[in-house]
């Protein structure tokens, strides 16, 4: 089954997914780039706890002594929390150097979709996705994850993408190529710390059989784009829009006198935007994580139901 030679697919992984069983990938820039340690390890752990307490089997992907892994320890997801920023952050054009050097590295949206694929798991859950910039026009900052999500049949839930983004460009890029954006529960486009961006997703589904359906007959095509279900945070966890936003300008302006650019972009902005809103907006990015992680793992068992 698994016959690329750079890839270690965990012993459980690789028992469900030859039992058919449902499987869902989760990313670990987000251990290492997108939450200060302890919070990240903890984090991790219980998004793979709430995956199985939904009837799905975990995969956390990230790359390790040059080797792509699908399904890490426990101790092998502390590591990579505790090193945070030591790991390198790794999108798809940064594959071949890590592996080429035998290094380890933190997978982004784009590089956990490819190696979800590699390892034969279609169904990927994580908090934010990389989008367009503001700005783009001229820095042409786009993320590698929209490109990924353009090539690499996988369905990918997420919260939306965060307002540090030109959201409605994002959603133009996405139309572009060609990939469906469907919004769980609602027919707006979520900004990960609040449910809406006044912005029109490509359809509405209420049920995860109806996003399995939708997967499906995309696969069934022959459509070799993957699908991006927003899923929107918890109203009980949904932040206030004005600070929200206030902490996003103070960063991006940051960001811009410093002479922040490239990599560096996302994580910097991410890290000063917890910073100034507090707690509160760790609180919020955990709750909304923990939320995709029981839709994939639902959609994935809806998915492996009728497979
Ligand atoms: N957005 C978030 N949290 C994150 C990221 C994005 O709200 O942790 C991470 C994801 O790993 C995503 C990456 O794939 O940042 C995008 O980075 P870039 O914009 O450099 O492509
Ligand atoms: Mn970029």
């Amino acid at each position: 089954m698994n016959l690329n030679p750079f890839l270690d697919i965990s012993p459980e992984v690789r028992a469900a997914l030859a039992a058919g069983k449902p499987v869902v990938a989760l990313e670990s820039t987000i251990i290492s780039h997108g939450m200060p340690y302890p919070k990240n390890v903890e984090t991790a752990l219980l998004v793979e706890r709430t995956v199985r307490e939904s009837g799905a089997v975990p995969a956390t992907i990230a790359i390790l002594g040059g080797r792509l892994k699908a399904g890490l320890s426990p101790e092998e997801i502390e590591y990579l929390g505790r090193t945070g920023r030591g790991v390198a952050k790794v999108s798809r054009r940064d594959l071949p150097i890590i592996v080429a050097r035998g290094a380890d590295g933190a997978t982004t949206v784009a590089t956990t979709m490819l190696i979800a694929h590699m390892a034969g798991i279609s169904v990927f859950a994580t908090g934010g996705i990389g989008g367009v910039h503001r700005g783009a026009e001229t820095t042409m900052d786009i993320s590698a994850d929209l490109e990924e999500l353009a090539q690499t049949p996988v369905l990918v839930v997420c919260a939306g993408a965060k307002a540090i983004l030109d959201l409605g460009l994002t959603l133009e890029y996405l139309e572009t190529k060609g990939v469906p954006v469907i919004g769980y529960g609602t027919a707006e486009l979520p900004a990960f710390y609040t449910r809406e961006s006044g912005l029109a997703v490509d359809a509405r589904a209420d049920a995860p059989e109806e996003l399995a359906a939708m997967f499906r007959a995309q696969r069934g095509m022959g459509l070799k784009t993957g699908m991006l279900v927003t899923n929107p945070i918890p109203a009980a966890f949904a932040m206030d829009k004005a600070a929200v936003d206030a902490a996003i300008e103070q960063a991006l302006a940051e960001a811009k006198a410093q002479g922040v650019h490239g990599k560096e972009t996302t994580p910097f902005l991410l890290a000063r935007v917890v910073e100034l809103t507090g707690g509160e907006s760790l609180e919020s990015n955990i709750q909304l994580v923990l939320n995709n992680a029981r839709l994939a793992s639902q959609t994935a068992a809806a998915l492996a139901a009728e497979a």
